[in-house]
């Protein structure tokens, strides 16, 4: 068979233990161990919906039905050029990427970047998955959560590689409330480009590594409420950093219903998340959500219920003429 078709998908994101920081922006290499977690609405999916086809027909590169610039630098084909002449040795015919994001409520870049990456493991099964994985990183720096699913860890600075230690139905009896505050998010590069100017980030960089050796520690038992309490700690201290290298990533109104779960807590389990973004994630027992959805209404009309979810997947393959929706 000459022309192919592979379709995948791959959910969003978010840190457990936050990264900071890129030694090298080109590689988006780190300096120091991070940790996350894949999600989804709880009521629908939320997932990059990525298709190569490997054809000689002509076709179009888009991205959720819009024509692709394949010159922007976090390109999909920076990935695709790096595996193209394997590809072709095996498949004849241009490559076409076409991808939709559905229900992605933010942070769609590691999921994009997992789903393309599971269609070139699917076309190359013998393709090394961690350097796969080190070219994924150059579209998006966690793609590798994605990839992987679950909760993950990713460790190494020269040669980061994300291993899952959770799978998710481990989460299964947690729910994660998203409360969207309606700023506009700051680029991630901000926090990237100013965390490692400040006097304190050699001391965030030990808490971030020590946060993963007590996460895999934690996850080795399987105690699921430990792990929310420590990324909770974990946020605190990185947006302790951001303070202090004036990246405001937590606004007043943000800190106000961090303040008031600190409250809760005094009664009833829930922690927060904040990543990079205007949302406040907080974590809470299924049988809570309805309680604490009350107290979320209090501070925000955008409230969305997340679970955690497992890592990137084909999910259709065929020739090229199969239909694409
Ligand atoms: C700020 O590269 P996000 C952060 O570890 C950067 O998830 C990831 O996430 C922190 O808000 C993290 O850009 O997804």
């Amino acid at each position: 068979m000459n022309s192919i078709k592979v379709k995948a998908s791959a959910h969003p994101t978010m840190g457990i233990v936050l990264l900071g920081g890129l030694s090298d922006p080109a590689l988006r290499l780190p300096y120091h161990n991070s940790a996350g977690i894949c999600y989804s609405l709880a009521d629908r999916e939320s997932v990059a919906e990525t298709t190569l086809t490997i054809t000689d027909k002509k076709m179009e590169n888009t991205l959720n039905g819009e024509t692709l610039d394949a010159k922007d630098t976090r390109s999909p084909f920076k990935l695709i050029d790096l595996y193209k002449e394997q590809i072709n040795r095996k498949y004849s015919g241009h490559i076409y990427f076409n991808s939709v994001n559905r229900n992605i409520i933010s942070g769609s870049s590691d999921a994009g970047a997992a789903a393309l990456g599971k269609c070139i493991s699917w076309l190359l099964p013998d393709v090394d998955k961690n350097d796969l994985e080190l070219n994924m990183r150059k579209v998006s720096e966690s793609a590798g959560r994605s990839f992987y699913g679950g909760l993950t860890v990713t460790e190494g600075i020269e040669k980061p590689l994300t291993r899952q230690i959770l799978d998710e139905s481990k989460f299964e009896n947690y729910r994660i409330l998203s409360v969207v505050f309606p700023h506009k998010r700051k680029p991630s590069d901000d926090i990237h480009f100013n965390q490692p100017k400040s006097e304190y980030y050699k001391k965030r960089i030990m808490n971030a590594d020590q946060n993963v050796i007590t996460l895999k520690e934690l996850a080795r038992k399987n105690q699921i409420k430990d792990i929310f309490e420590l990324a909770m700690r974990d946020t605190d201290d990185y947006h302790y950093l951001n303070s202090l290298v004036d990246v405001k990533i937590v606004t007043e109104e943000m800190k106000v219903l961090m303040e008031e779960v600190q409250e809760i807590r005094k009664k009833m389990w829930v922690t927060y998340i904040v990543t990079g973004g205007n949302s406040v994630f907080l974590v809470t027992e299924e049988k809570d959500v309805e309680s604490i959805r009350n107290v979320a209404l209090e501070h925000s009309r955008e409230i969305h219920l997340l679970k955690v979810t497992g890592g990137a997947r084909v999910i259709q393959t065929g020739d090229s003429n199969l239909k694409s929706e």
